[in-house]
């Protein structure tokens, strides 16, 4: 059922108010649990605000809400400040952000990862550009980890994915993306994942590594395959007509809050990916963990080209161009850490 949307920002409001010590309460929503990436991200950023200003953050974990798409209505809407959402939920609104679904875009290497989304020019340029067309401030975008399937039968190659049905966010790209891999594409909201698991409406899903330890993917799914295609692309924006209402000194602020957000979370995502796989194993010792070997992913890396073309189809020019810088960037990136 949805949460009661005003009886909770109504909560909110009352907690504000008695609390004198703030001058006033900015609102995030994210689309994890308060102990996962995003909300580690955002509590960070919290506590940034809140040591340097007289403002409060109050958060609003996965759920609390509504699913994502709801959290970027109320975001787009002004009744949340900010919010965490990532581009796999973003297709309809900035077709361009799919580019994060073109298989084997983005590199492996962490060192290069982080490079990269440091430095990017994509991301720092011109996807802000995109973002405010819907009303948005990109704040940042940074990585959660290496994304990696769930399935209940192991996969080594396309033809296993055959007659799965196969969850992915709600992203036409992914579709896409999925149907090249040889699965049966099945779109939906986070929230119905574990169920449509557990009752046999679909047999697999992604996801990255420390997300099949948190959710628990492990006991309504038997084995994990990873072949490298991703790493987990998330964003973090501000509603455009608040933070352009803002003096100088508060946007500076909450840059500020935000590039010390995105440092921490560097780092802290890639442990907790490290330590994911052991977790599972411990939790549950016959879980079956493959890694494909470079001569297994040869015919999932094949799908890069028509899954580009099919996304340059959906984003045209503008899309076309954001790809080409982005490989640019990576280019940068991995000379930059050679
Ligand atoms: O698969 C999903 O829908 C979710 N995955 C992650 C890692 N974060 C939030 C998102 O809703």
């Amino acid at each position: 059922m949805r949460p009661n949307l005003k009886a909770v920002l109504a909560g909110a409001t009352i907690l504000v108010s008695a609390n004198t010590a703030f001058a006033d309460t900015w609102r995030y929503a994210h689309e994890e649990a308060a102990t996962e990436v995003q909300g580690v991200f955002a509590q960070k950023f919290k506590e940034e605000i809140e040591a340097n200003s007289d403002h409060e953050v109050q958060l609003f974990p996965f759920g609390t809400l509504g699913e994502s798409a709801d959290i970027m209505e109320q975001a787009q809407a002004g009744i949340l400040q900010f919010v965490n959402q990532s581009p796999g939920f973003t297709g309809a609104l900035i077709p361009e952000a799919q580019v994060f679904f073109v298989p084997y875009l983005l590199p492996q290497n962490e060192n290069t990862l982080q490079e990269f989304f440091t430095n990017s020019v994509a991301i720092n340029e011109m996807f802000p550009e995109l973002y405010a067309e819907q009303g948005l401030e990109l704040m940042t975008m940074y990585p959660e980890g290496e994304v990696c399937m769930t399935t209940q039968e192991p996969v080594r190659s396309p033809a296993d994915l055959d007659g799965v049905k196969f969850r992915v966010m709600t992203n036409p790209l992914l579709v896409e993306s999925y149907a090249a891999f040889g699965a049966t594409p099945t779109p939906l909201p986070w929230g119905e994942v574990y169920g449509a698991l557990q009752t046999g409406i679909i047999q697999g899903q992604e996801n990255p590594r420390f997300f099949l330890d948190s959710t628990k993917m492990y006991e309504v799914t038997d084995v994990i395959t990873c072949i490298g295609h991703n790493n987990f692309t998330t964003a973090m924006m501000a509603n455009k007509d608040f933070f352009d209402g803002l003096g100088e000194e508060d946007q500076e602020l909450i840059q500020n809050a935000t590039d010390a957000a995105f440092e921490y979370i560097l780092g802290y995502q890639q442990e907790l990916g490290e330590k994911s796989f052991d977790n599972i194993l411990k939790a549950k010792p016959e879980m079956e963990i493959n890694i494909l070997s470079e001569e297994e992913r040869k015919p999932f890396m094949a799908t890069s080209e028509p899954v580009e073309a099919a996304f340059i189809e959906m984003a045209g020019e503008r899309g076309e161009k954001i790809l080409n810088q982005l490989k640019a960037d990576l280019k940068a990136a991995e000379g930059a850490t050679e």
